[in-house]
């Protein structure tokens, strides 16, 4: 039933030199419907747009030299600005490899924010450091490794955040029964066939008995953690069956 999340949850910009990137992603699965049924309320915008020039220049050269362009501070600032002319409403999102890290719990903080979300995307060298200290309230990295523009951190973030606005995911899909919302790794699935090439799909999922299910997946998901991500059990709170789990994990290695 589509009218029970009729407000929109999330209004979120996108500032960028090349809006068909947006364009591709966005009118493909989840975030397509979840556009059309207006749980998220998306806008891409051409940087050039603001531009005032006859030549619509966007980047210049480095003061104190050096390789690379520089992207000027004027057209983010135009852009932003008139996108949200009230900073009080607007968080700005720049993406660089400068930022904090992004994970689930930032995820979480955006899907959350009440604020309009504006995504300033880079490229070639830099953007001028004006719009960092007085534009950007936020600056998030997707990992340590550099890409050549912040398309693809933007598209990563609004992805993950808009799956966690109620309504997007089906009602079955909730992102809270997912395993990595718990905090730890996921538990193997499986689907049909039941036999493939001699390797066979558990017993215990083909049993209908539900409890025995979660628990298998449940012990499942702590031994891959704790196999490839143990520092992830450290941040979470473990229960009794947990620790039960874990016992009969490690005797069985
Ligand atoms: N990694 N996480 C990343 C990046 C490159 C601004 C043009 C990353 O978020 N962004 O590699 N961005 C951009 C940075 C100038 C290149």
């Amino acid at each position: 039933m589509s009218h029970e999340y009729k407000a929109v949850k999330m209004k979120c910009d996108v500032i960028t030199l090349f809006p068909e990137i947006f364009y591709a992603y966005l009118s493909e699965g989840i975030l397509k419907r979840a556009i059309q049924k207006r749980l998220i309320d998306m806008k891409i915008y051409n940087l050039r747009d603001f531009t005032t020039d006859k030549h619509r220049t966007v980047d210049d050269y480095p003061y104190g030299g050096g390789a690379g362009m520089v992207m000027k501070p004027e057209p983010f600032f135009a852009a932003v600005e008139a996108l949200c002319p009230d900073s009080t409403k607007r968080r700005v999102i720049m993406l660089s490899p400068q930022g904090k890290k992004f994970n689930q719990d930032i995820a979480v903080e955006l899907s959350n924010e009440h604020r309009e979300l504006i995504f300033l995307c880079g490229r070639y060298e830099a953007i001028d450091e004006r719009v960092r200290t007085a534009l950007v309230n936020d600056e998030i990295s997707i990992g340590d490794y550099i890409l050549t523009g912040g398309e693809l951190p933007a598209l990563v973030i609004i992805d993950a955040v808009a799956r966690l606005i109620p309504g997007v995911l089906g009602d079955e899909r909730s992102a809270e029964t997912e395993s990595f919302s718990w905090g730890i790794l996921d538990y193997p699935h499986y689907t049909r066939p039941s036999v493939f090439r001699d390797m066979a799909v558990p017993k215990i999922l083909l049993s209908g008995n539900h409890r025995d299910i979660w628990r298998w997946r449940r012990k499942e998901a702590l031994r891959r953690t704790l196999q490839r991500r143990p520092e992830l059990l450290e941040k979470i709170r473990l229960s009794d069956e947990d620790y039960k789990l874990i016992g009969e994990i490690k005797e069985e290695s």
